[in-house]
């Protein structure tokens, strides 16, 4: 495995079914482990403070900075939110996936959703963790679904359409090691972005119209990160985020949510992508951003 492929889009080996007949729903018996600098993780932050389940799944936030020897859960992260491991002589989350799993060889990503008396790993997929999240909210607090009926088809397309072209591009783009990788990546990621700007200017409020749906919970970590960290380290430099006006108004609208904003720490997410072992150094390449009206040299805000 080359260090530069690691924290592109994992695929992930554990996918069971939370509130199942082997996972059955109960309070204090699951564990969340997160990190402030994955994207993946903050979906499952955001759900977990949104829909009020903080009182019965209990949350570890690694340090932000990713080591060689994999995410630190020696509560270095200080924060209110985060609650030092239940399994306590354990301070790595490799050997959280050696335990749930011995002989495990794969990436020990976060999200972790952890079963404390079973010692196993239910679910680290993002997108499933926070779904069924929402099947339990629904379910067993009467929580408004952020995944309904009517919409269900449409979510699930824009989620795919962000995955595709905004989510996994990103990293393409971010990793790439020659200019027409890097290029194509970056045309796709400005389209996207174009796209979807148009259509918040059409829905107003959210992506899928006047309510908060999953598409939003995987739209916003992301597109939080941007300016401050995919725009430079990933040489993402066309535009700015703040140069899309609906965008910006959505990212706005989304930050006022506690579970949004509150769940977010700018400064973390620095940290983690810039000082992080495993994060693209110079490339052989020249950044294709930003755009620059060629008298005066001053960057162009997008019009769109
Ligand atoms: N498909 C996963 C992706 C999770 C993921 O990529 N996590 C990265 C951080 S952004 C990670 O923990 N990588 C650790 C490693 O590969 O060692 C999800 O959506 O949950």
């Amino acid at each position: 495995m080359s260090t530069n492929d690691i924290c592109h889009v994992e695929t992930t080996s554990f996918h069971n079914e939370l509130d199942s007949k082997d996972y059955p729903f109960e309070k204090d018996r699951y564990w969340l482990y997160t990190s402030k600098v994955c994207p993946f993780a903050h979906r499952t932050e955001i759900m977990r403070a949104l829909i009020g389940l903080t009182d019965y799944i209990g949350l570890t936030i690694a340090d932000a900075v990713q080591t060689e020897q994999g995410w630190d859960l020696g509560n270095r992260y200080k924060s209110a939110d985060s609650a030092p491991s239940p399994i306590t002589d354990i301070k790595r989350l490799p050997d959280i996936y050696k335990l749930a799993a011995p002989g495990y060889t794969g990436r020990a990503s976060v999200p972790v959703l952890f079963d404390t008396k079973t010692n196993t790993i239910v679910n680290n997929e993002s997108s499933e963790i926070i779904r069924q999240f929402d099947q339990i909210a629904t379910q067993q607090f009467e929580h408004t679904t952020l995944y309904p009926d009517d919409k269900q088809t449409l979510i699930d397309e824009l989620i795919t359409e962000l995955a595709d072209e905004l989510i996994t591009p990103i990293y393409r783009a971010g990793f790439a090691k020659d200019q027409k990788t890097y290029q194509s990546y970056f045309e796709k990621v400005f389209t996207c972005l174009t796209k979807l700007n148009n259509r918040l200017g059409e829905t107003e409020s959210f992506i899928t119209g006047d309510s908060l749906t999953l598409a939003d919970v995987h739209a916003y970590p992301h597109i939080v990160r941007f300016d401050a960290a995919y725009h430079s380290l990933y040489r993402l430099n066309k535009h700015f985020i703040r140069d899309y006006p609906n965008i910006t108004n959505y990212m706005k609208r989304l930050g006022e949510i506690p579970a949004f904003g509150g769940t977010l720490d700018i400064q973390a997410v620095k940290e983690g992508y810039f000082l992080a072992w495993n994060q693209p150094t110079e490339g052989n390449f020249t950044p294709l951003g930003p755009e620059v009206n060629p008298r005066s040299g001053v960057a162009i805000t997008v019009n769109t």
